[in-house]
């Protein structure tokens, strides 16, 4: 198998683009689609703050590291959950990632630990709460990042999700029909009004085998292990479900997600409306000042049910 750009010997086969490439040539081609995302999407300008949230896995360094090397401004967050060894183990990560390459390209990790600022783990929160960890993670999740991206004046946040990430989720709207939120599955969402941050999805062109490969390649040292609280999650059957078809067919799930992706820009409102017709519901959290579309913010709800619910 030779490269196909320079004939030397290849490292890493894509089926999909029918195509093999050998390491250099490689993260060309990774750095390239995200270059080319970044256009095509309107996603931020070289002169813009952005904040990655990075998770210790492999998506959310591998994003901050090629942004760094396209020489961008890139700081970013990470959130301990507080769950066990997966918690430490995924912080100690995103520390020494944060130490070896954002140090000496001059940017900045900064953590919210959930123990202390929301004065439990994830998992004592839920149940608290007497919700699923999941969904309460995903809320102190988007109201931190939000929060922190607002409060110190980034332009934009970005988050690791990858092709498979999206092909999987449009899978799910799509066979539960869940229309609403196939609106919000634009690689880039724009912000709905002061207090809301634009939101952004740079690897989207890029699937997880190739993200891997370039964690791999470029020694990121990365937590394999997938959070314990996603074993038996919809998301990973549908994503199991999807590389099955992309092993029989070559290109499938690019071929879904993109698909919809060019069908919902003909079809979506254009982003000023979309911010119109967002800040006709939302308004600022009576609590907390955060857009909202309750008189209280689900996070605001959320942890004055815990303090309720906890042993004085
Ligand atoms: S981190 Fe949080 Fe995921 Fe873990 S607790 Fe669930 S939602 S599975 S992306
Ligand atoms: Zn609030």
């Amino acid at each position: 198998m030779h490269c196909r750009k320079c004939r030397e010997k290849a490292v890493i086969g894509l089926p999909r683009h029918n195509a093999a490439f050998c390491k250099p040539c490689f993260n060309e081609f990774v750095h390239d689609q995200v270059a080319r995302a970044i256009k095509s999407e309107r996603m931020f300008a070289p002169q813009d703050r952005i904040l990655v949230a990075v998770s210790g896995g492999k998506d959310s360094l591998a994003l901050w590291d090629i942004l760094l090397k396209l020489g961008y401004r890139a700081d970013a967050l990470y959130v301990d959950l507080g769950i066990g060894t997966y918690s430490t183990k995924s912080r100690e990560k995103a520390e020494r990632f944060a130490e070896t390459v954002g140090k000496p390209c001059g940017a900045t990790l900064l953590i919210h630990t959930v123990q202390e600022e929301e004065g439990a783990g994830i998992r004592e929160l839920a149940d608290l709460i007497h919700r699923p960890t999941c969904s309460t993670c995903g809320t102190i999740k988007r109201y931190q990042f939000n929060r922190v991206a607002v409060e110190r004046d980034y332009d934009v946040m970005a988050t690791g999700h990858n092709l498979d990430d999206e092909a999987a989720r449009l899978l799910g709207n799509v066979l539960h029909w869940q229309e609403e939120y196939l609106d919000k599955q634009a690689p880039t969402l724009p912000a709905s009004l002061e207090g809301f941050a634009k939101k952004v999805k740079p690897l989207y062109r890029l699937a997880e085998r190739e993200l891997a490969a370039y964690a791999v390649l470029n020694r990121i040292d990365y937590i394999v292990e997938e959070c314990p609280m996603a074993k038996g999650s919809k998301m990973l059957l549908y994503k199991e479900v999807l590389n099955r078809l992309e092993t029989e067919s070559p290109g499938t799930k690019q071929a879904f997600y993109w698909g919809f992706l060019e069908r919902q820009t003909k079809a979506r409102p254009a982003p000023a409306s979309m911010a119109e017709k967002d800040q006709a519901v939302l308004h600022p959290c009576m609590t907390c000042g955060q857009p909202t579309t309750a008189d209280i913010c689900s996070y605001c709800k959320m942890m004055a049910r815990a303090k309720a619910g906890a042993p004085h």
